[in-house]
Parts: C-alpha cells; sequence; structure tokens
C-alpha cells in the first residue's frame, strides 16, 4: 500500500523473548521514512470525513467501515510480525485511531486493554503504528513493562468520567511501578506490538506536533467473544483459516464507508459502499 522499509525483517528471537516477557516490542520497522506524507494524507483524508462535532477518539470499527483502513490492517508486513506472537491463525476484530492535536489535553488512562474486552482466552495482540514520530513531548504511548504478568484483571480499575480522558476505565497511580515505565517512541511507519494485560496509557501532547497512532487488534482463531456483553463483537480473518468458527464474521468492505459512534456491525456500513 506504501512504500515498505529497506529494514523489513521478521521478530528476532530476542524480541519474541522481550514480548513474552516485557509484554510489548516497539521499533519494529515497517514503512519507508519516504511514506511518512502518505501516512500524514491516510489519516488527514478518513478523518476529514467525520462532522466537527466527532471526536475520532471515540470512533471505532474503521476496519469495517473503510477499505483503506482495512487493506492497510492487511500488510503483509504486518501480519508476519503479529504471526510470530499468534501463530498462523489469527482474526482481526478491531481498528481505529488514537489522535492527539498539538497542545492538546487529551489523555488515556492507565488500563490493561482485557478490562474492556469480554473475550476468552484473553490473548489479544494490539499493533500501534506511528502515523507521526511519537515520542513523550507529543503524547507517546506508555507501559509498565512485565505489568502483563499479572493477567487480565490482575489491577483494579475505577471508572472515571473526567472530560479530558478517552477512555473511562482507570487504574490508579498508586498500582504503577513507576521504575518499570517505558515510553513508546516510534518514527512514523514504525510499529509496536503489546499484549492485552499490559499496563498503558498516555498523556497530553505537549508539543506543536500531531501525534496519531492507529491500532489494529488480532486475536488467535480460538477466541470467543461474549456476545451478551459485546453483541457487535464480528471477526475478520487475517491469516491462515479459521477451522474453529466461533464468532460471527465482518465481511470486508467494498468501499468507504465512515464510522461515526464507537461500535458498530459491519452491515452498518454498506449502504455507503
Ligand atoms: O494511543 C494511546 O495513547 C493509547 C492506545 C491504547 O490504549 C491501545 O492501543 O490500547
Amino acid at each position: 500500500m506504501f512504500k515498505i522499509h529497506k529494514d523489513i525483517r521478521r521478530l528476532t528471537d530476542e524480541e519474541k523473548k522481550q514480548y513474552e516477557h516485557s509484554g510489548y516490542v516497539k521499533n519494529l520497522p515497517v514503512f519507508s521514512p519516504d511514506a511518512a506524507g502518505d501516512l500524514h494524507n491516510f489519516f488527514e483524508q478518513l478523518s476529514s470525513r467525520l462532522p466537527k462535532d466527532i471526536d475520532i477518539n471515540k470512533t471505532n470499527m474503521w476496519h469495517k467501515a473503510s477499505k483503506k483502513f482495512y487493506d492497510l490492517c492487511r500488510t503483509p508486513e504486518i501480519l508476519d510480525y503479529v504471526e510470530d506472537i499468534l501463530g498462523p491463525n489469527f482474526v482481526q476484530w478491531g481498528g481505529q485511531f488514537f489522535h492527539k492535536e498539538p497542545n492538546s489535553g487529551s489523555i488515556v488512562p492507565w488500563h490493561q486493554d482485557a478490562q474492556y474486552w469480554p473475550l476468552k482466552p484473553a490473548n489479544a495482540v494490539t499493533v500501534w503504528l506511528a502515523v507521526y514520530d511519537t515520542d513523550i513531548e507529543n503524547g507517546a504511548m506508555k507501559v509498565v513493562s512485565g505489568s502483563h504478568k499479572k493477567g487480565a484483571g490482575g489491577f483494579s480499575h475505577h471508572t472515571n468520567h473526567s472530560k479530558d480522558y478517552v477512555l473511562d476505565q482507570e487504574v490508579s497511580s498508586d498500582q504503577i511501578e513507576k521504575e518499570k515505565i517505558v515510553y513508546m517512541d516510534l518514527k512514523a511507519g514504525e510499529i509496536s506490538l503489546h499484549n492485552d494485560a499490559l499496563l498503558h496509557g498516555s498523556d497530553p501532547n505537549k508539543s506543536d506536533r500531531r501525534r496519531c497512532g492507529i491500532t489494529m487488534r488480532f486475536s488467535p482463531t480460538n477466541v470467543k467473544g461474549d456476545l451478551k456483553e459485546w453483541p457487535f463483537f464480528e471477526t475478520q480473518l487475517a491469516r491462515g483459516v479459521d477451522d474453529l468458527k466461533l464468532n460471527p464474521v465482518a465481511q470486508e468492505p467494498r468501499g468507504e464507508a465512515t464510522p461515526l459512534k464507537r461500535f458498530g456491525f459491519s452491515r452498518d456500513f454498506e449502504k455507503d459502499w
């Protein structure tokens, strides 16, 4: 889709071990530095389709709505890295943007993804693709290395509806081992991978630069979503085969629809393709 990085590769054994022990890996090359402009245009094109009063951080399901977004998530070099963690058969079930305008106060509170996701077994990998260079000043994602070892439900979350918060489930700061915090500084076109039990969040953007990541959520085909809690849970095969067929399937988008809400079914987007 966009020009691939000249140093493209697979996960090294060290990185696989790091993912297991620390719950993340970062600075994996995917797109060439020359493709940064294409990534910016991609974000600007898709985000400009939203009405002004809709916060892109509160829209989800881009992988079900937009063929361009879906195709980006099918970049073979991204799926190769995910396969190195999850094995040959896996599905995608989530895709969204985490965006912070320059000097914006938006905050992602400390949380474990698995707290939000009624999925069993909890074994999802998130790809976080940097659209712009991201670092501590512009609100890079931060993680607590090794915190995934406590497992899903290993930290107590409380609800916080603060207006600057992008998500509403928060782990209090006294549960955070501060000396284990690592920032996911990435160049545009690089990705990080994180485990669904890893504690993570992000601070406001204190720079004059934009900050945006595209997240793609993948699980092995043995995942089962609880449809009572998450009726819209649908999967799209990303690689291999799905012999288990445990979940409703979302069709591949045939055109460009725009998700205006956090959640939706793939059929909701059909009329705009
Ligand atoms: O981009 C961020 O700041 C947070 C992303 C996040 O919470 C996630 O990918 O699960």
